[in-house]
């Protein structure tokens, strides 16, 4: 039984994300929402934080193979659905997720070209009809996205990705984003200042609604 919501924060490298989330968080309990629990995927437990790191940086000597890859996102996203998400909603809790499901049809499917069918059959085995209740997708154009991800530091293993790559990610999240009425698009090229009033502005009105 689920008594809570999930919202989750979608986008490229650089988005503001995270920046978000927080944001979504800061709205909800301003709503009065009294357990509000953020998330990250992957990660946000502790085999999820060890297959991040995985992820991220990538063995020295061999290559992860992409259905490798999907295989680590998909038992890091088990682990966080069961132990973390669902008891939160089941107790009345809401969650914010920066990244779930989306990303990886984006990423995996549109980015690394793993057919729709083997992810949608992955997707049905793993989580079932388990769905966020709304999510936003912060859309950026990958060259801005990697500039901003560049002024903080070094690249890691996603990060050095080829600008295709990112167009072809992109390509696929606006395509997912433009057919699902659950799914908000947000140019994330504006200030700081501008989304934060645009995302407080869907938070109020979603709220008022749900
Ligand atoms: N992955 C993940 C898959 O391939 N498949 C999957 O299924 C999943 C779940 C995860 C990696 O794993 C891949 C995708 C990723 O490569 P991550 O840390 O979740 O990595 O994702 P990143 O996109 O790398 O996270 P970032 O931290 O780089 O980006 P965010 O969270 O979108 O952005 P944020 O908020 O940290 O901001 C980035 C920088 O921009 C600035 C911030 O201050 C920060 O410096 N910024 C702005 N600057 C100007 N104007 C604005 N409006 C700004 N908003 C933020």
């Amino acid at each position: 039984m689920k008594l809570g919501r999930f919202i989750v924060i979608e986008g490229l490298e650089g988005a503001g994300k995270s920046t978000v989330c927080g944001l979504v968080a800061t709205a909800l309990t301003q709503a009065g929402i009294s357990e509000v629990l953020q998330t990250r995927e992957p990660g946000g437990t502790q085999l999820g934080e060890q297959l991040r790191l995985l992820i991220q940086q990538g063995l020295p000597d061999e290559p992860l193979q992409a259905t490798a890859e999907l295989l680590l996102l998909y038992a890091a996203r088990a682990q966080l659905v069961e132990q973390v998400i669902k008891p939160a909603l089941a107790r009345g809790a809401w969650v914010v997720g920066d990244r779930h499901d989306l990303s990886t049809q984006a990423y995996q499917g549109g980015g690394r070209g793993i057919a729709e069918q083997v992810l949608n059959s992955l997707r049905d085995a793993v989580l079932g009809p388990f769905r966020p209740d709304l999510t936003l997708y912060l859309d950026i154009s990958p060259a801005k996205g990697l500039q901003r991800v560049a002024q903080r530091g070094s690249f890691d293993r996603m990060e050095q990705e080829s600008l295709l790559f990112f167009q072809r990610v992109r390509a696929r999240y606006l395509a997912l984003a433009t057919d699902d009425p659950q799914i908000v698009i947000v140019s994330a090229e504006h200030s700081r200042a501008q989304i934060a009033q645009q995302i407080q502005q869907i938070i109020t009105t979603w709220l008022s609604r749900n």
